[in-house]
Formats: C-alpha cells, sequence, structure tokens
C-alpha cells in the first residue's frame, strides 16, 4: 500500500461581495449552455479537446480511481460507422423499444432516428466508464462509478461551454456496438456520446425553461448565520 504525501491546499479564496458576483456571473455564462442538435463542419484544434478531456479528469472519483476514458474521434471513417450503428439502434427505439410515454414526452424536442450531427461535428467524444480495472493483469475495483462518470461528463459539459462551442448529451441505445468500432476492452463501457464542435449558422434551440430555484431547492437555515 501507499499512502500520499499531503501539500498546501492551493486554492482561492474570495471576500463575500466578490464570491456573490462571481457565483452569479458563473450561473449566468452556465445558464447560457445549450444542448444543440446542429453542427458545423468547422474544424476545432486538437489541442482544445485534449484541454475539454483535461477539464473533466479533473473531477472528483471514488477512491480517485478516476474510472473513465475518453476517446476522442475526428476520423470521418470511423464517424461514419459510429453513426450508421447508432441509426441502426435509433431507429428500432423510436419504432417499438421506446415507450407511449416515452415518445410523448420527447415529441417537443422533435428528435427521431436520424442523426446527421453523428458526421458533421468535427469531433465526437465517446466517453467510458471502467467497470473495474485491470492493474498488472489484475482485476481490481472502481467505486461510485457511475456517479463519478456522470461528474467526469458535467466537467466536459462545462468545459466545452467555456471555449464557446456546443455539444450534445446523445444516448443511443443499447450503445455496445461503440465499445466494438472504437476497440475498448471488455471493462469499459460506453456512458455517453458527445459531439462536440461549433453550432451550424442559425441554429435554433427549443425554448425551454428551467425550473425555479424554489422548485430545485429546500434551505434548512442556520437563522444565526450571516
Ligand atoms: N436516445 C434517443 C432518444 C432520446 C432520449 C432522451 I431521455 C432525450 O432527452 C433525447 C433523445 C436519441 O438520442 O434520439
Amino acid at each position: 500500500m501507499t499512502t500520499y504525501k499531503y501539500i498546501p491546499y492551493r486554492g482561492i479564496q474570495y471576500e463575500p461581495v466578490e464570491m456573490a458576483g462571481r457565483s452569479r456571473s458563473f450561473y449566468e455564462y452556465m445558464n447560457l449552455r445549450r444542448s444543440v442538435r446542429t453542427f458545423s463542419d468547422k474544424p476545432v484544434p486538437k489541442e482544445v479537446i485534449e484541454n475539454l478531456i483535461k477539464t473533466a479528469s479533473t473531477a472528483p472519483s471514488g477512491a480517485h480511481k478516476q474510472p473513465w476514458t475518453f476517446c476522442a474521434v475526428s476520423d470521418p471513417a470511423i464517424k461514419t460507422q459510429i453513426r450508421e450503428a447508432a441509426e441502426k439502434e435509433e431507429f428500432e427505439s423510436y419504432n417499438g423499444r421506446m415507450s407511449e410515454e416515452w415518445l410523448r414526452d420527447l415529441a417537443p424536442l422533435g428528435t427521431d432516428w436520424h442523426k446527421p450531427f453523428l458526421e458533421v461535428a468535427p469531433w465526437l467524444i465517446v466517453v467510458f466508464k471502467k467497470a473495474y480495472e485491470i492493474e498488472n493483469g489484475e482485476r481490481r475495483k472502481c467505486y461510485y462509478v457511475n456517479e463519478s462518470v456522470g461528474l467526469a461528463a458535467g466537467f466536459l459539459l462545462a468545459a466545452i461551454h467555456n471555449a464557446g462551442l456546443v455539444s450534445l448529451t446523445h444516448t443511443p441505445s443499447p450503445m455496445n456496438f461503440l465499445q466494438k468500432i472504437l476497440d475498448r476492452p471488455e471493462n469499459e463501457r460506453p456512458f455517453l456520446l458527445i459531439p462536440v464542435g461549433y453550432p451550424a449558422e442559425n441554429s435554433e434551440v427549443p425554448d425551454l425553461h428551467r425550473k425555479s430555484l424554489a422548485e430545485i431547492s429546500v434551505f434548512y437555515e442556520n437563522e444565526t448565520a450571516i
């Protein structure tokens, strides 16, 4: 067993007024993030994608196992294979596998089994979760894998937005075809498929509204706190 050496924490602190301003402006910036389904084919430099992935990997994870692999695809032949396989599954989903209620819930978004963005977007980031790790040929456990990879994916979406790019959290189902096309080992399971790029010119998004603070939160306050 190895134990970590401890080093000083290097976070930055702010006075309450600056803190309030920063938290508000970050919220306002994040509130501009939208899932976009229409992409431009304009290239995005590899270095940007590398930075986005490095940011995602700063997320916390169970026992610091970082149980994720980010596959970044710009190869058009692989994108075509992914689109064809995803559309095949999605066709089946939209034509029988999804419940009436599910289809009714999706109807306002206007989605269907056609997934052109899988070829148009300059990059597809396929997030894999590691059910377990293999270390020197031995199987090692990972913990809270869904929570950890969900957090990393959230960090990734925030980083994409921060770079002025757009993304879509696409979930073809089932998506084990990604494991095959990308030649991932048995312990890696596809988690999310995220096209990344510039929005197509004149992209539109549904005029949806986010729940209010009152709808999403309950406070149990220390009345004596400032
Ligand atoms: N995976 C399908 C269906 C779909 C499901 C949900 I829940 C969405 O919010 C959007 C789509 C698809 O990607 O079209």
